[in-house]
């Protein structure tokens, strides 16, 4: 009987969350750039997704907002006041909230040292995102702080574009058990930036010690980022021994539905055809970016924006899914129309790690009354709404600032500060 559970590490939405139209390819946060966001209801939004995940037995973690306005980027950049607002508001960016790109991880059963390693991802294609490693990397070191069992390694070298687990999929009999490490790059050139680099993926493989017979390079299809799948997780997820994706997620589906098969026996692909949910629908919705989930009554669960009942298509598969027999029994719905709205639905949300919850430093375990302290702090500190315009603004950045601050000191973590 082994210990290992899959946890996943949710952000908490920091009280800085705006929408700066920041990322090109990202249609969802280009499209809602200069609304007014509301930092309060998407903290709380996505804390209520944690909560559902723990009532449903499932081990839930945490990550904090990292420190912003980052005065240190701004600094080294020499910007003022006067320079290019993207890059003011990219100190401000709350975009840590997205922990699918804080890390690849490679739990214990896959890798040579019997550790479980993670990399820091390290978001060099974004600027706004460039500066989140080193704060991401602190935590992860006091997350896994136990070297008998984990190993936490820094980014992979710039020019090599890496967005952590977004592009990475495991599948395997139980989470517990070895199984194959599937990694998705994009093939740069096309109408957006291809984040994901290949090189990236293979350095990230070989400092974990894969086996590589357990390990598989994918390359996503250009229509897919074209469309606006500006990460794998977009348009695929993977839970234990299943596949989720949709038809023009892989630039050679067939032969990659193949691979997997043949390195891990037993996977099913459940693909949605294009004729079903177009790419667009599928983006427009997040239904791939879902979490796709084993709760312990072992019926598998997929966790999917709201948005997707709001999508006729979508809709009208999911239900046929439901009434099939396939692998996925059941499909819930969460309000994250916050994080939604800048292009994170509920994978982007979390960073899965398969560990033993007991070897995790506790601090980043929620639980009930956690949470309910968290609410409090976030209820009393975080900004209710921040409009484009008081992005830069001192009082508000105070205001922020000390937010966090009230967060770390709650939850036992002011060494971050
Ligand atoms: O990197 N949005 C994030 C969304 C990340 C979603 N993560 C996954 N797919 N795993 C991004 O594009 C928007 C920020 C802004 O425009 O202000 C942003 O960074």
């Amino acid at each position: 009987m082994t210990a290992l559970q899959e946890i996943n590490f949710d952000g908490i939405v920091g009280p800085s969350h705006n929408y700066a139209g920041l990322s090109l390819g990202n249609l969802a946060a280009t499209k809602n750039a200069g609304a007014t966001a509301y930092p309060r209801a998407a903290a709380l939004q996505g804390l209520a997704k944690m909560r559902r995940n723990m009532a449903a037995g499932l081990a839930q973690g945490f990550f904090v907002p990292l420190p912003r306005p980052d005065a240190g980027w701004l600094e080294a950049l020499a910007v003022d006041d006067a320079t290019d607002p993207a890059l003011v508001a990219g100190a401000w960016s709350a975009s840590s909230m997205w922990t699918a790109n804080a890390a690849t991880v490679s739990p214990a059963p896959d890798t040579a040292d019997g550790r479980c390693h993670l990399t820091v991802a390290n978001l060099v294609t974004m600027p706004h995102r460039s500066h989140e490693w080193a704060d991401t990397l602190a935590q992860l070191r006091l997350a896994f702080a136990d070297q008998a069992r984990f190993a936490v390694h820094g980014p992979v070298p710039p020019t090599f574009g890496d967005e952590g687990a977004a592009n990475h999929m495991r599948l395997a009999p139980a989470h517990g058990e070895p199984g194959l490490e599937v990694f998705v790059y994009g093939r740069p050139g096309g109408r957006f930036p291809a984040r994901q680099h290949e090189q990236a993926s293979r350095i990230v493989a070989r400092r974990h010690g894969l086996d590589p017979a357990r390990s598989l390079f994918v390359e996503q299809s250009g229509e897919a980022i074209a469309a606006g799948a500006f990460h794998n997780d977009v348009v695929a997820v993977a839970n234990e021994s299943v596949l989720f994706c949709h038809a023009q997620a892989f630039a050679d589906p067939a032969g990659t539905y193949a691979a997997i098969q043949a390195r891990c026996p037993g996977a099913q692909v459940v693909e949605v055809p294009a004729s079903a949910v177009s790419l667009g629908d599928a983006i427009a919705s997040y239904l791939f970016n879902a979490q796709l989930l084993t709760p312990p009554s072992g019926e598998m669960t997929l966790v999917v924006p709201e948005e997707c009942r709001e999508n006729g298509a979508v809709w009208t598969w999911l239900q046929a899914m439901l009434a099939g027999n396939g692998p996925i029994r059941h499909v819930e719905m969460v309000d994250v129309r916050q994080s939604m709205a800048n292009g994170g639905g509920p994978a982007c949300l979390r960073l899965r790690v398969v560990a033993d919850p007991a070897t995790v430093d506790p601090r980043f375990m929620l639980d009930e009354a956690k949470a309910a302290l968290i609410e409090e702090v976030i209820a009393a500190h975080w900004p209710e709404s921040i409009a484009i315009a008081q992005i830069g603004d001192p009082a508000l950045a105070q205001a922020v600032r000390s937010a966090r601050t009230a967060l770390l000191d709650a939850l036992d973590l002011a060494q971050l500060a």
